[in-house]
């Protein structure tokens, strides 16, 4: 287990991944393999980059004949972080999520059939069962109802990783984790974007009415349930992780304002996004009762944490903030109010 190719790890989880498994574990050799897209950002690893345990290449998923390159020089493991991960990007471009989520994934299986790697594991969400009513949560056996072109270009990759596991006889493993919160999070989503807007004074957009729910989890209690699958797991197994902590996103806002100290005249709602699910609640019973995962952070402290860490890391923030993240967040954002 050893020799692990971690995809996406430039990005806000793959990042986290592999500073988990470099300060647990002497004994583990990781290739990073990341597009750099607008996502994906190699200062979340510069603290890191001389360690001899840890390399970074540059390549495409999608391109089979760089990742068989790679891949043929063996591997114990492969971790897919990598994909397009925000659903708002997904409803105005949805073509590149097929073909990242989707071929990308695939171009990575037949790789790993084809050079003997032991165990690939398929970091997956909860979106792909869709949405909740007030009541219920998602367990592994729930019907995969994804609503969005994000969720259901994650749906095909789970259902091309479990047929690869099933006519190939290749290890495979998917996990399904709800909404992450924590360092290195790209502020496209809620919870750095209204940590970084309302820093800057700036509005705070609430999507509807702030009454739907996620279930947080502190990224490094996902990293945590991933490393057990990726070593524990018996193939085939499906994981769903979640943090048993559902917060509406208007709740969210607020805590964050208290905390910073900034006024909740900040908030500004906007035009909601079309399609959106209104809740979603994991059962990880599966995981903590085969493999013993519990999460580790409380919200409360988390969330402070998180906060704390954005404050402290503006530059960070900043740079990605003024780049092409600009020109997205003004179009995207100027619709929505325009539209409300
Ligand atoms: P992210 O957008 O922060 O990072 C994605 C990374 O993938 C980036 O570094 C990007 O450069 C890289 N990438 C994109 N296209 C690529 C390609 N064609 N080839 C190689 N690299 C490419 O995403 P994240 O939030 O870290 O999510 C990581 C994974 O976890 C995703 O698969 C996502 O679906 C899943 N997930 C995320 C959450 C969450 O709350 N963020 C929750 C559950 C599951
Ligand atoms: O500006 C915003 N205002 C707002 O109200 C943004 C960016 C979001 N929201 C709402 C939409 C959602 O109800 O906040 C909630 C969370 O939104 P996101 O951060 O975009 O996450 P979500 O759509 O729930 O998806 C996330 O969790 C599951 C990740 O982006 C996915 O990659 C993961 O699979």
């Amino acid at each position: 287990m050893n020799k692990i190719l971690v995809t996406g790890g430039a990005g806000f989880i793959g990042s986290n991944f592999i500073h988990y498994l470099l300060e647990r574990y002497d004994d583990c050799y990781i290739t990073n393999v990341d597009l750099l897209t607008y996502a994906g950002n190699l200062d979340n690893l510069t603290n890191i980059s001389d360690d001899p345990r840890y390399r970074f290449i540059k390549a495409d998923i999608v391109d089979f004949v760089s990742i068989s390159n790679l891949v043929s020089q063996g591997f114990d493991t492969i971790v897919n972080f990598a994909a397009e991960s925000h659903v708002d990007r997904s409803i105005e471009a949805p073509g590149i999520f097929v073909r990242t989520n989707v071929l990308g994934t695939q171009s990575l299986l037949e790789a790993a059939r084809r050079f003997g790697v032991k165990k690939f594991v398929q970091v997956s969400t909860d979106e792909v069962y869709g949405s909740l009513g007030q009541e219920g949560y998602f367990t592994e056996t729930s019907p995969l109802n994804p609503t969005s072109p994000y969720s259901a270009s994650k749906t095909a990759a789970d259902h091309l990783v479990l047929a690869y596991g099933h006519t190939f006889g290749l290890s495979v493993n998917v996990t399904r984790c709800s909404n992450n919160y924590g360092t290195y999070q790209f502020p496209e989503k809620l919870i750095p974007l209204m940590i970084t807007n309302a820093l800057a004074d700036k509005p705070l957009p609430v999507y509807g009415d702030g009454m739907n729910v996620r279930d947080w989890l502190h990224v490094r209690d996902h990293c945590c349930a991933v490393d057990l699958v990726m070593r524990q797991a018996r193939t085939g197994e499906i994981y769903n992780i979640g943090g048993n902590n559902e917060r509406t996103n208007i709740d969210i806002v607020k805590i964050i304002l208290r905390r910073l100290n900034k006024p909740e005249s900040l908030i500004m709602f906007v035009q909601d996004r079309p399609g959106h699910d209104r809740r979603y609640a994991i059962d990880s019973s599966k995981l903590r009762k085969d493999l013993g995962w519990e999460p580790k952070y409380s919200f409360d402290r988390g969330v402070i944490e998180t906060i704390e860490w954005y404050c402290n890391n503006i530059k960070w923030w900043e740079k990605i903030k003024s780049g092409e993240y600009l020109r997205y967040y003004e179009q995207m954002y100027d619709n929505r109010k325009k539209a409300n």
